[in-house]
């Protein structure tokens, strides 16, 4: 909003100043400190009334390590509502909300907190760890997918349906109408991909962060004709803009965790998690950098896929391959602590952020 009203008075004299606002790094800045600010700000008062309200708060499994039982137990849930409101502000604060691109993000980021905050309000009021269906979830899940789709198509670009690959050069594969289906696996995979792994006291923030600041590179290079024409990579006009919604989620993961760091105070909840993840997902279709975002990401790729594995195998021989899944809880129930899980699984995130930023350079 701030660049809409105030960057052309920045053609007068006085307020020439005012052509800072033109700069996305600027703005980008701006906003994760504005995130920030809201979330430590915000988050005590949004503790204390999700404790209020939610009483018992998180209900914790029976069947899941009994520790969870013993220590989380009243824990509040729902703090992804914060990081939402901070995202939300931040960027409409800061973004050039006439860019479609922005909008598109910012309505899956919403539509998929949407469905997480109605399973959490389920959880909570009926106490129990099973909310909404699964089936009613991927359903709505799968329409917003569709709409943000069907808006890339709308939004037009010349690389529209192509799937690019990473350190392939001047190569992409036309996906034609595939290119839908795909969007739903990207953007629904990566919603619950974040929400399987969010099981641990900032396992899923931080790797979320993580990923945010990578894209925030990636956004801003592929925006930019000049550096995608020089690095080789696709160039998608206005996608640069994302590098300031991108900054908002630094910002708000960053003070989100200052909460739901170990031992938490508060847990995102599926409002939180969904969301998080979907945002980022619908950042890599803008960017077109989706097998990109499975690297960076690949911390919620090994977990979703150690459920798979855990789950098929035992279907097809009766055995478990973990000792419990997601992989976070084979690593509690083999003795390891907490805060020793979700540090060695930050690094791991921090190696495939490095990594994903390689393959700008690599072709
Ligand atoms: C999402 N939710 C956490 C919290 C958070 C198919 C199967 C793999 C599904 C999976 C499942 O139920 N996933 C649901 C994970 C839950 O966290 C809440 O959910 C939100 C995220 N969606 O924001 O509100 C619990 O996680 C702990 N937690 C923290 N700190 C945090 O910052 O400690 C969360 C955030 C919280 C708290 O205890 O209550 C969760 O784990 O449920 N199922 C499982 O993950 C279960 N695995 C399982 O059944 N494995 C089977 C088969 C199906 C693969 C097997 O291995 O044989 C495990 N999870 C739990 N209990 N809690 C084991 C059973």
């Amino acid at each position: 909003m701030l660049y809409n009203l105030l960057y052309p008075l920045s053609l007068s004299d006085q307020w020439s100043f005012l052509n800072l606002l033109k700069y996305i790094t600027l703005r980008s800045i701006g906003a994760s400190l504005t995130a920030l600010v809201i979330c430590l700000l915000l988050g005590p008062f949004m503790i204390r009334g999700l404790q209020a309200v939610q009483g018992a708060g998180q209900p914790i499994r029976e069947d899941g390590p009994e520790r969870h039982l013993l220590e989380k137990k009243g824990t509040p849930t729902m703090g992804g509502t914060l990081i939402l409101l901070a995202v939300s502000l931040s960027t409409f604060f800061w973004a050039n909300l006439a860019n479609p691109y922005t909008i598109m993000v910012l309505v899956v980021t919403l539509g998929f907190g949407a469905i997480g905050f109605w399973d959490d309000y389920v959880k909570v009021t009926k106490q129990h760890s099973r909310g909404v269906s699964g089936r009613t979830r991927f359903l709505m899940q799968s329409f917003i997918a569709l709409l943000m789709a069907i808006g890339l198509k709308w939004a037009g670009g010349a690389t529209f349906g192509y799937l690019s690959l990473p350190f392939v050069k001047d190569y992409a594969i036309d996906l034609g109408w595939w290119y839908f289906p795909f969007a739903i696996l990207v953007i629904v995979g990566s919603g619950n991909a974040v929400n399987l792994t969010d099981g641990l006291d900032g396992l899923a923030i931080g790797p979320t962060m993580l990923t945010a600041a990578s894209f925030m590179i990636i956004a801003y290079v592929v925006g930019h004709y000049q550096f995608a024409n020089y690095l080789g990579i696709p160039h998608v006009a206005g996608a640069g803009e994302l590098t300031v919604f991108c900054g908002a989620m630094v910002g708000a993961a960053l003070g989100f965790l200052w909460f739901n760091t170990y031992p938490a105070q508060v847990f995102m909840g599926d409002v939180g998690s969904l969301s998080l993840g979907a945002a980022m997902g619908a950042v890599a279709m803008v960017t077109r950098h989706e097998i990109v975002l499975s690297i960076i990401g690949g911390i919620f790729v090994l977990e979703t896929f150690s459920v798979i594995i855990q789950v098929a195998s035992f279907k097809l021989v009766g055995k478990r391959v973990f000792r419990m899944a997601p992989i976070h809880h084979h690593f509690e129930l083999k003795g390891w602590a907490e805060p020793k899980i979700i540090v060695r699984f930050w690094i791991i995130s921090i190696v495939l952020a490095l990594i994903g930023l390689l393959t700008l350079k690599i072709r």
